[in-house]
């Protein structure tokens, strides 16, 4: 996937105009969005038609899918009708599971991404412990795309060494979460970057600064 400007917005403003306006302000710095729960399920699966119809981005679909096989198809077909580009993927649940977002995904020519470990404090209880193997996991199931955080750059640089230069990682915890753009960018392909865009007085310029400072 091709991201204009390394950056993928994450939109997870709850109301459709509030965040079209968002949208809007900064369509020509961005292709690229990502929704999640809190967009679709306040205003439905039809979000990314819409920024898909209206905008031409790609939209990445932010479910982090984490159910038993045949659950996981369903999402996967549902999320793929819509017109979603690429869905995110929990991948401690297994790789049969993965298995059914990524066979659905190659019937539609689509993606998946593997979401390793997490960008939040509490990634570190769990999962942390947990995610080079899931890197590993996707490696060998020829999978090319990952989520991991900015928020570790220890960790963030540990899973590019797994999954190598040729996969494709985006990751979050970009601004708000404390993670710094720049460093950021020398592990990961694109920034996932939410309230530090959306919440901001004005989106355009807070854009505008985080280009700035990867210059
Ligand atoms: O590990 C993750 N951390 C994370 O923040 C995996 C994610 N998918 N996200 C999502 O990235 C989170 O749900 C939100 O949509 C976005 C980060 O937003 P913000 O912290 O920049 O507002």
């Amino acid at each position: 996937m091709n991201v204009k400007n390394n950056i993928i917005l994450a939109m997870d403003l709850m109301d459709i105009l509030e965040a079209y306006k968002v949208v809007e302000e900064i369509s020509d710095y961005i292709d690229t969005i990502k929704i999640g729960y809190p967009l679709t399920l306040a205003e439905g699966i039809k979000s990314i038609g819409i920024f898909k119809d209206n905008f031409d981005f790609n939209v990445i679909c932010d479910y982090k899918v984490a159910d038993i096989p045949e659950t996981n198809s369903k999402i996967a077909d549902l999320t793929f009708d819509a017109g979603a580009d690429a869905l995110i993927t929990h991948g401690f649940v297994g790789k049969d599971s993965v298995n059914a977002c990524l066979d659905v995904a190659s019937e539609y020519g689509k993606d998946i991404f593997l979401l390793t470990e997490m960008s939040h404090p509490g990634a570190e209880m769990f999962l942390q412990e947990v995610a080079d193997d899931i890197a590993k996991m996707g490696i060998e199931m020829g999978i090319k795309n990952y989520v991991a955080p900015s928020t570790r750059l220890n960790r963030l640089s540990e899973i590019r060494n797994i999954v190598g230069k040729d996969s494709f990682i985006i990751s979050p915890g970009v601004g708000t979460q404390g993670g710094n753009p720049k460093d950021t960018l020398n592990y990961a392909d694109a920034l996932i970057i939410g309230r530090s865009i959306y919440n901001s007085e004005d989106p355009r310029l807070a854009v505008d600064n985080i280009l700035n400072s990867l210059k």
